[in-house]
């Protein structure tokens, strides 16, 4: 079975615990002493584990080992409460290893993992421990099932040494008579998908309220799920696809299918397909303790509809809380995710969280097949399949509905006076305002998260969308004295779907964030150089996949928060694909300087993990923006203003580039 989890002493890659024989499971208490020196073997060291009185672990063992596991449904998200809980109460990290020792041969693997990595993430004394990378604890939540019977033939025949990568192959869930097929990279990127997961780790909705409430955490769940669609949405533009439809009509079929060919080693399970032109039905499955029906969908939906028109929600005391201009956000956020910051988890339900559940059903609303959710029960897989973005179009639509109703920036809120953007410009090896794109091979190791003799790596060889490095080059003019400001940075297509000018009211959601940064500008001329591997959207592509080691001597960021780390949209998907069109495919960059008064955060943020701050926060601290995620874009523009011309300012600037992709693949970097 795969071994779900491995802490290690650092610089010991063979090391086994010393299991205490009273932690050894009853079914294998007979042959405890062989396994402890089958194991025992080939470590070159054990870690002692200390023997001490493990508290009840009751319901939670009702999850079986060899189930699914989905933080979406209501039970499991209680257990993994239960078991978060009582990681945390551990007096010290040697309990904490000791009960995480027991309870890992006892629990659903799944669950002890998102546990032990909460607990782990929130504990002030374990911000130095290392967890292997998700993706090669569980593999196979993100590759094509068929690598992993060839990399047990690998093991098994070819020695450690000789071993060649495993190539999986670019397009395995569907051929070209599928039109959604096209956006197959984006849905599965590993990266995209590592992201995503590690984006609900950090912030989950579910746990003590220490946890959840991290500073605008409802205003997050809605901006970087926005951001997810503004570039879905372009990379669907740049296919000649339209834009998401919105999953509106709930009765509906829906014409998408989706075959994900993944296959659960620990549930040694097929993931569900999801066939063209499924309908939702009520849920009645008692195994998940879920009997909901469509029209409780509707009403959570119809509550929140009102509150957003009459700007007021109602708390469970049955007090108004208002939705104001800052705050508004945030509460909505929480109440359709829902969290358990939601002002009233009764009235407005749990509507996000569970479309997702109905969505992952729709092959077996009531058990009767025996059958498990389908990928979009898991926040690991749910961006896989295309129905995905059609959900959280209609849940960003209710985000919309209440952002057109605030108040829209007046040009002197918009505006830094005396600061003028002269210049824009995109430089990337010899071309200028060119972003070029391709394939790129990488190499990851599965062999951590499978279980085979004779150990050693087994590398599986992806290919993935990358783009060349380049620079930004912005002159800036400032006839004032020397001051600060912040550097917005967004892109978005120049046309829509049928070769149209924008209106700006529909392009500002078509505005894909690729940085944000401060800058400190001189009097008279400036030039600002950024490098896009600087972004503060993305983390390099040696975080997404390699474990996450927080001693690791980079960026400054090495001290506290190894799975924060892992949070942040991957570098190599920074920029849409583009298109194979000459010159490239069209689209505008657009550059503000925004005045720093009134966008700080005072607080002290060094030696913390910050560098994707824009989608994942910075961990234990505020935001580090005080302005509406989003901003500029984030608000229907002022009177008179209709396309993104006449809504800029002098402190902002907008400049044609194109995105030109070479359908070429590049072997793999030597990262690995
Ligand atoms: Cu991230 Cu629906 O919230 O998946």
């Amino acid at each position: 079975r795969p071994k779900e989890l491995v802490i290690q002493p650092k610089g010991h890659d063979n090391t086994v615990f010393d299991v205490p024989p009273s932690y050894i499971p009853d079914e294998y208490k007979n042959v405890g002493n062989q396994i402890v020196s089958r194991f025992g073997e080939e470590a070159d060291g054990k870690v002692p584990v200390s023997t001490i009185s493990i508290p009840p672990l009751g319901e939670i063992l009702e999850l079986r080992r060899d189930e699914n596991f989905s933080l979406f449904i209501p039970k499991h998200r209680k257990i993994a409460g239960r078991l978060i809980n009582i990681y945390l109460g551990m007096r010290n990290v040697d309990d904490l290893l000791s009960v995480a020792v027991y309870t890992r041969d006892r629990v659903n693997p799944y669950l002890f993992n998102y546990c032990l990595s909460v607990a782990l993430l929130h504990r002030p004394d374990t911000q130095d421990v290392d967890l292997p990378s998700f993706i090669s604890a569980f593999p196979d939540k993100y590759v094509d099932s068929k690598v992993f019977a060839k990399a047990r033939e690998e093991a098994n025949i070819v020695p450690v040494g000789s071993r060649t990568p495993i190539e999986i192959a670019k397009d395995y869930t569907a051929s070209d008579l599928e039109p959604e097929h096209r956006l197959a990279y984006f849905r599965e990127d590993l990266g995209i998908n590592l992201h995503h997961w590690h984006w609900h780790l950090v912030y989950p909705f579910d746990a003590a309220r220490e946890i959840v409430d991290k500073n605008r955490r409802g205003e997050l769940f809605y901006y970087m799920h926005q951001q997810i669609m503004a570039r879905y949405n372009f990379e669907r533009l740049c296919h000649g696809l339209k834009r998401v439809e919105r999953f509106i009509d709930w009765r509906k079929p829906i014409a998408e299918a989706y075959f994900p060919k993944l296959d659960s080693l620990v549930a040694s399970r097929s993931w569900p397909a999801r066939v063209a032109n499924q309908t939702l039905s009520n849920l009645k499955r008692e195994v998940d303790q879920i009997t909901t029906d469509i029209d409780e969908l509707e009403r959570w939906r119809d509550r929140i509809f009102n509150a957003i028109s009459a700007g007021v929600a109602r708390n469970e005391q049955g007090q108004d809380v208002p939705l104001t201009e800052m705050e508004g956000i945030n509460i909505l956020g929480n109440m359709v995710e829902s969290s358990i910051l939601s002002p009233n988890r009764a009235f407005y339900g749990d509507m996000h969280n569970m479309g997702h559940v109905f969505i992952s059903y729709i092959h077996d609303p009531d058990h009767r097949h025996l059958e498990s959710f389908g990928v979009m029960g898991d926040s690991a897989t749910a961006m896989r399949d295309p129905i995905f973005y059609r959900w959280h179009a209609y849940i960003d639509d209710m985000f919309q509905q209440h952002k057109s109703g605030l108040p829209r920036y007046s040009e002197a809120q918009l505006n830094y006076p005396g600061v003028t953007v002269e210049g824009i410009a995109v430089e990337s090896g010899q071309s200028r305002n060119t972003f070029n794109t391709f394939w790129q091979q990488s190499d990851i190791d599965l062999s951590r998260g499978m279980d085979f003799q004779p150990r050693g790596s087994v590398l599986a060889r992806f290919t993935h969308l990358n783009h060349q490095a380049f620079n930004y080059r912005v002159t800036v003019n400032n006839t004032g004295a020397a001051r600060q400001g912040t550097c917005r940075i967004f892109m978005a297509p120049k046309f829509d779907e049928r070769g149209n000018p924008w209106l700006f009211r529909d392009q500002k959601l078509m505005m894909v964030e690729l940085d944000r940064f401060k800058v400190n500008l001189k009097q008279g001329q400036n030039t600002i150089m950024r490098a896009s591997t600087d972004s503060s959207v993305t983390i390099p592509f040696e975080r997404t996949f390699r474990d996450l080691d927080t001693s690791r001597p980079q960026g400054g960021d090495d001290l506290a928060g190894f799975n924060f780390c892992g949070c942040g949209w991957p570098q190599h998907m920074l920029i849409p694909r583009g298109n194979t069109d000459s010159p490239g495919f069209r689209a505008e960059l657009f550059v503000m300087i925004s005045n720093f008064d009134d966008d700080r955060v005072d607080q002290d943020v060094s030696g913390i993990c910050n560098d994707a701050d824009s989608f994942c926060g910075i961990k234990d601290r505020l935001y580090p923006d005080r302005r509406s995620m989003g901003f500029p874009f984030d608000r229907q523009p002022r009177t008179g203003v209709d396309t993104l011309r006449q809504f800029l300012t002098p402190n902002m600037r907008v400049q044609d580039v194109v995105i030109k992709f070479s359908n070429k693949t590049f072997r793999p970097r030597q990262n690995n």
